[in-house]
């Protein structure tokens, strides 16, 4: 009877022993997927700004160096935001991954980063301007659900690796079953739950159909576009830039929602009196149009964050009159409902010869969601981050020794009048025309005293004229052109402007920082016979 000693034949086979770390990181990311997902759909139900993700990627914004904000413009242009998010996603998908590993080798670790990670997130959207008394709520439940589907996910995973490790096959394939099941549903749960709330977060917010219901009282007075104002050259902006191809800059990584039905303007500060002011009550004052060409700080010369509108509003300085700003003040900081502000001269918004207004309309229709619904400021002459304040919900009277901006610690001046600048639209580098007649032309602004010529100088010839379209008002762009006899070839042309007080462009070069670019844009051109 020595047949007992015999090892049993299945246990002679080498077993393969499964590696844990890959699963637990798994159930890591799992866990994550469920926390955000929890919280999107609360959001979606109770607090709309507070969406996990969105918050921590608005906070990165808010933080970055400005260096590597330029960086992510060059590298990803108009899709930084897209790559901001992207790039927040896959930090925390490693994050959580590294928080399932170490959930499995120290039991309740992995459960803690994540609560530190459910932590940082509440902070970073309870300190964002305009969160509600319910913005907590998301995050929490969000990080509660997280957490038990961390420990539950890893507890499975262990009692998988532990009958394997037995050699007990039967029972890790029911536990192994039982593991990818769980997360399998989990994971297929979150993405369903977690996008579809943010879908429906974005789609349905009830201030679209506010902007379709609203009805603006017509203007009292009308720009009226002079004949030859628009000359139509192919490749050359229009002088009107459409609203769907006007340039669009700011911070939100979401455009904030404002129903005009509960909106308000609050004016404070160094006033005789503090007023607030309801959106009926600012478009009762009566409308007027303006022809105002809005630019871009971060504008290279040659750029195109640059483009001009009609805006339909009311004269910051009949309402700001209103609370008497009193006669120490230089400044006021306007502020928006996602906590953006801006810092303007005071006397640039009382100056009774430049219209600095609240515009609620932009080319005849409601201001679109992204350049500023319901309300946003624009101020002729002066780049677009000291001056026009999009959502815009409070101005502070103030002193510039007293208060700055968003943008003023972050490497950019508290003053910045636009420089005047010049650009070619037409021909284009890399699109070769033909020998013969051919048109140069492009667009050229000077706010506030206007273009008074626009001069061309081809392989660094003598600077010649050009013809300029009929302008608006000094406070838009004109177009300009230049006949050219075209020979075959490669040829540079150069552009500058002179503004109506005789000043020349800036012929030296400076980056957009602090307080934009100057230069005289030179480009290249292909001539084929
Ligand atoms: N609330 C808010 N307003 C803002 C900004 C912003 O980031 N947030 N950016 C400013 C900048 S830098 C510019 S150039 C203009 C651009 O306006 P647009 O997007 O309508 O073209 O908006 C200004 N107003
Ligand atoms: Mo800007």
């Amino acid at each position: 009877m020595t047949t007992d000693t015999a090892a049993p034949i299945t246990q002679t086979k080498p077993t393969r022993r499964p590696h844990a770390w890959p699963w637990a990181a798994l159930a890591g990311i799992v866990a994550a997927a469920a926390l955000l997902a929890v919280a999107e759909m609360f959001a979606a139900l109770v607090a709309r700004s507070a969406s996990p993700v969105l918050a921590v990627g608005s906070f990165i914004v808010d933080i970055v160096p400005r260096p590597l904000k330029e960086l992510a413009i060059t590298l990803f242009g108009e899709s930084d935001k897209i790559a901001l998010l992207v790039g927040v996603g896959l930090g925390a998908a490693v994050a959580a991954a590294v928080a399932g590993v170490l959930e499995y080798r120290f039991r309740f670790v992995g459960a803690v980063l994540l609560l530190i990670g459910g932590v940082l997130a509440t902070a970073a959207i309870l300190t964002r301007a305009g969160a509600g008394a319910l913005a907590w709520l998301p995050p929490v439940l969000g990080t509660v659900a997280g957490i038990v589907v961390l420990v539950f996910a890893v507890e499975r995973l262990k009692h998988w690796m532990d009958a394997a490790r037995a050699g007990d096959l039967e029972t890790a394939g029911v536990d192994r079953r039982r593991f990818l099941v769980f997360t399998g549903v989990t994971a297929l749960g979150a993405v369903v739950v977690g996008v579809g709330s943010r879908i429906w977060n974005a789609t349905t917010a009830s201030v679209a159909a506010a902007r379709d219901a609203l009805r603006l009282p017509a203007p009292r007075t009308t720009v009226t576009v002079p004949d030859g104002a628009n000359w139509e050259i192919p490749g050359l902006s229009p002088i009107i830039t459409p609203n769907s191809d006007f340039y669009r800059v700011d911070t939100a990584l979401t455009v904030p929602n404002v129903d005009p039905t509960t909106w308000r303007l609050q004016i404070d500060g160094m006033v005789d009196t503090p007023i607030e002011l309801s959106f009926d009550d600012l478009v009762g004052r009566g409308l007027d149009e303006y022809g105002v060409t809005l630019t871009c700080v971060s504008n290279e010369v040659g750029g195109n964050l640059v483009g001009n509108a009609i805006w339909t509003g009311v004269p910051i300085r009949d309402i700001l009159r209103m609370a008497g700003p009193q006669a120490d003040a230089d400044m006021v900081l306007s502020e928006s409902v996602d906590g953006y502000t801006a810092s303007t001269p005071l006397s640039a918004l009382v100056d009774d010869n430049l219209d600095a207004i609240f515009a609620v309309a932009m080319n005849g229709e409601p201001l679109p969601f992204e350049h500023g619904f319901p309300v946003r400021m624009v101020v002729p002459g002066l780049y677009g981050y000291v001056s026009a304040t999009k959502w815009v919900t409070k101005l502070t009277v103030t002193r510039f020794d007293k208060d700055e901006a968003y943008w003023t610690p972050r490497g950019y001046s508290a003053e910045a009048p636009i420089k005047m600048s010049s650009r070619v639209d037409t021909p284009k580098i890399g699109s070769p025309v033909t020998a013969g007649a051919v048109t140069i032309a492009g667009m050229a602004w000077a706010q506030p005293v206007g273009v008074q010529k626009v001069e061309v100088s081809i392989d660094n010839g003598e600077w010649q004229e050009t013809q300029l379209s009929t302008p608006i008002n000094d406070q838009s762009w004109v177009q300009w052109k230049f006949d050219w006899t075209a020979e075959a070839g490669t040829h540079y042309i150069a552009v500058r402007a002179t503004d109506k007080q005789g000043n020349l462009q800036i012929q030296d070069q400076a980056p957009i920082a602090p307080d934009g670019s100057s230069g005289w844009q030179r480009t290249l051109v292909t001539v084929t016979s």
